[in-house]
């Protein structure tokens, strides 16, 4: 099948009908904006609650997704243990987390066919995700969520996981292909292009800083989202509170600096990684401020020294890698990043560059804001 073919609905129907009975199913549509999967809602007639979500896996990125379906599995009966001992910091607050749904005989997790690979899984009702964020206060939810993500999986024993990404930011490694795509690229002639081949080379030594802290061991592996940009977090529609992560394709061992990057370098720009208007792309403070405050509130007790002390490099690596990865991408002919027009991924490289740049102009105030935040108590 055809990822067209895979997109008409009569054929979206056959293969949720799998997994709830064809007469029950009242509506599929396509879900969210991921630049990976491909997902839709399944509706159910009159039953808002069994509505659930449809992915077909990109399996050109994620090659064993079988074990990406294990580690959800093992996720979820975790945080289901944690949630029914009680979170103190929840404090009677709703936390939802999507769950694998059985197909077929009610035996398995995922359905095979045509070499594409389906999963469903439940829909988190009554909450929405932001493209961006609109005041402090959603930007302190966005941080909370993402530090009680991280406390819920912090005990997760890094065995119980499988590598179902590898390499995922590992900076010095998209470096390297990078260098070995540029070298064949036919696409580096444009001045955009000059643009960023000069910016990157002007940062190369930058992108080992948190790999080379890894390696002398002053900073460890954990349990880890891997991609929590905020449109990856569900904020309750009615109360406005973080309520789930989604999008749990990369939970394994990592270092929360690439976390708390990625929420950062999505969270503080205001106009999105979408946006076509590259003069205007900055990073916000205030909305870095209320997200940090916010994942503080509950991640304080679990970040040492030197975790703190590498929070800045973070905040200016993960923007300039996701830059990296989307150029790498545009040069090698967009097989990586789902594009909707032929420039698609140079003109995403480019914002985040910018916004590289914004971090790195306003270095000495980030740097004050993690110093005021990491003395405060909650
Ligand atoms: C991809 O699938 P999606 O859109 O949630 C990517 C992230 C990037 C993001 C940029 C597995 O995430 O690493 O930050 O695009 N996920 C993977 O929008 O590569
Ligand atoms: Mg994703």
């Amino acid at each position: 099948m055809t990822e067209a073919q895979a997109r008409s609905s009569s054929s979206l129907k056959a293969i949720a009908s799998q997994c709830q009975p064809a007469e029950t199913i009242n509506a599929i549509e396509p879900l969210g904006n991921g630049n990976v999967n491909e997902t839709f809602l399944v509706q159910l007639n009159g039953n808002n609650q069994a509505n659930f979500v449809l992915q077909r896996l990109n399996t050109a990125v994620f090659s064993k997704p079988e074990l990406v379906m294990q580690n959800l599995l093992a996720l979820s009966d975790h945080v289901d243990q944690k949630l029914s001992e009680g979170i103190p910091q929840l404090n009677g607050r709703r936390w939802e987390l999507p769950r694998p749904l059985k197909w077929a005989d009610g035996q398995q997790d995922w359905l095979e066919e045509n070499g594409n690979f389906w999963r469903a899984i439940t829909f988190i009702d009554n909450a929405n995700c932001l493209e961006v964020l609109q005041d402090l206060q959603q930007a302190r939810e966005v941080g909370f969520g993402l530090g009680m993500f991280h406390l819920l999986i912090s005990d997760l024993p890094a065995t119980a996981l499988a590598d179902t990404l590898e390499g995922f930011h590992i900076t010095p490694n998209y470096l390297a292909e990078y260098q070995q795509v540029l070298k064949h690229s036919q696409l580096i002639a444009s001045a955009d292009a000059e643009w960023c081949i000069k910016f990157i080379q002007q940062r190369q030594a930058l992108a080992a800083v948190l790999e080379a802290a890894k390696a002398r061991g002053e900073l460890q592996l954990r349990p880890i989202h891997g991609d929590p940009k905020i449109n990856n977090l569900m904020l309750d529609a009615e109360s406005g509170q973080a309520i789930a992560l989604i999008d749990l394709d990369t939970v394994k061992p990592g270092l929360v600096h690439y976390d708390i990057g990625d929420c950062l370098r999505s969270g503080c720009n205001p106009l999105g990684e979408e946006t076509t208007n590259l003069a205007a792309v900055h990073f916000d403070l205030q909305l870095c401020e209320a997200i940090l405050e916010g994942y503080l509130s509950v991640a304080r007790g679990f970040l040492n020294e030197a975790d703190h002390h590498y929070l800045y490099d973070a905040i200016r690596l993960i923007p300039f890698e996701l830059g990296l990865r989307f150029f790498s991408d545009y040069l090698n002919g967009s097989v990586y990043f789902r594009s909707d027009f032929p420039n698609h991924n140079l003109q995403r490289a480019l914002v985040q560059f910018k916004l590289t740049e914004s971090i790195e102009a306003q270095e000495q105030e980030i740097r004050a804001i993690l110093e005021r935040l990491r003395g405060s108590q909650p």
